[in-house]
């Protein structure tokens, strides 16, 4: 069995990247990523001594590049993507061309290879704000920003090449990830980090937005059962019940690093932020996936591993990550780094 893994120099390929060879070390696995900001090759760096285990630098919209990686595969899994609703609300050309166009190309490669698996890695944000219930598969897409708009465009090519071409495709969808090896512009790693730096923690409008936070192994662990057992053309939500307010989860952070609600600053919303997400996951568990539990435990060990790796992560929050963070932030209302401001 021969896997490409697209996007595996980010948080979630990786953390797939490294199930995979523990857990199936006969697979070859060939992670092709173009490391873009989020791209880390330290995110890989254990994995690359490892035997069947090779990685390449280069792009999901390149065809070329594709067409020679492709043929040779069993399967695709394409965690490639522009991922941060933030960057997506500053500018959406790249988010358009990697989640619609890069999609597309690997699409185009596979349909000429029609027994590879091709695995879409999707998200809860293509259902769009929920004010009550749960998606199940096949609810309405309504995505409610550039990012969640492109990972549907993406989406609804997947299925039609299965309609259109017969092509071996399955979708998961799951909800927000945490845990080691997250870039830290996501709220957790972005909070966690800020704390140990002293900085305060920017949560945004009345804090009061739902979450279902997913521990990235069990997502990992979830995509492989789909890959091995999922029913071609279909979808799988994967989440974990842990539905939280904002200030729940950011209550729950700043304790696991013992800091106190006066880091918090309320600062202007986020344009169009959806209000609630929520994902119904019994289709998942019918291939017998479940989610290991244990969200306070989970949130304790990630806290601890930024705590710990301090070296991964502190290189990240310079250079170009300051301008990020001072466009984003510093001038935002109730944003400020020294006194307390309610809001
Ligand atoms: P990430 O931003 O950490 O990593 C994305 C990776 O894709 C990076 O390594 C980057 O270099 C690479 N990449 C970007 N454009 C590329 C291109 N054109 N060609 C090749 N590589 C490219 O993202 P993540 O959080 O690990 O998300 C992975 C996937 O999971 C994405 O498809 C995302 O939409 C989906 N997802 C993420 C979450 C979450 O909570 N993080 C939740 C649901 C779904
Ligand atoms: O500084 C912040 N302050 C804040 O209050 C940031 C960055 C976020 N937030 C809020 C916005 C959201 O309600 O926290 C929540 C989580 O925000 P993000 O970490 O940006 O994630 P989200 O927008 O929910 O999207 C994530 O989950 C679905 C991932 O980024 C997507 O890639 C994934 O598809």
């Amino acid at each position: 069995m021969r896997i490409l893994v697209t996007g595996g120099a980010g948080f979630i390929g990786s953390n797939f990247a490294r199930l995979v060879t523990k857990e199936r070390p006969e697979w070859e696995t060939i992670v092709l990523d173009k490391l873009t900001y989020a791209g880390n090759p330290a995110n890989v760096r254990d994995l690359r001594a490892m035997q069947g285990f090779s990685f390449v630098q280069g792009d999901i919209c390149d065809k070329a590049l594709v067409g020679d990686l492709i043929p040779g595969c069993d399967a695709v899994v394409n965690f490639a993507a522009e991922t941060h609703v933030d960057r997506s609300l500053a500018g959406a050309d790249d988010f358009v061309r990697t989640d619609i166009l890069g999609t597309n190309t690997m699409l185009e490669v596979v349909r000429h290879h029609p027994r590879i698996r091709y695995l879409q890695v999707s998200t809860d944000e293509v259902y769009g704000s929920l004010p009550t219930g749960s998606a199940v598969e096949d609810s309405p897409l309504n995505p409610g920003n550039p990012y969640s708009a492109s990972k549907a465009g993406g989406d609804l090519l997947a299925l039609s090449y299965h309609r259109s071409f017969g092509l071996d495709v399955v979708i998961t969808r799951s909800s927000n990830n945490f845990g080691p090896y997250q870039y830290p512009e996501k709220v957790m790693p972005l909070f966690l980090t800020n704390v140990l730096e002293g900085k305060p923690v920017p949560l945004y409008g009345d804090g009061m937005n739902v979450r279902d936070w997913l521990f990235v192994e069990d997502n990992c662990r979830g995509v492989l059962t789909v890959l091995e057992k999922g029913v071609s053309g279909e979808v799988y939500n994967i989440g974990a019940g842990n539905e939280l307010p904002n200030i729940e989860v950011t209550m729950m952070i700043l304790d696991a690093v013992g800091a106190s609600s006066d880091m918090i600053r309320y600062v202007e919303d986020r344009p169009g932020h959806d209000r609630r997400y929520s994902l119904k996951c019994d289709k998942i568990a019918r291939l017998g996936w479940a989610p290991s539990g244990d969200f306070p435990g989970q949130l304790s060990r990630t806290a601890a591993w930024y705590r710990d790796n301090r070296a991964w992560w502190e290189p990240l929050k310079s250079g170009e990550f300051k301008d990020y963070y001072r466009r984003m932030y510093e001038g935002r209302r109730g944003y400020s780094e020294t006194s307390p401001v309610s809001g």
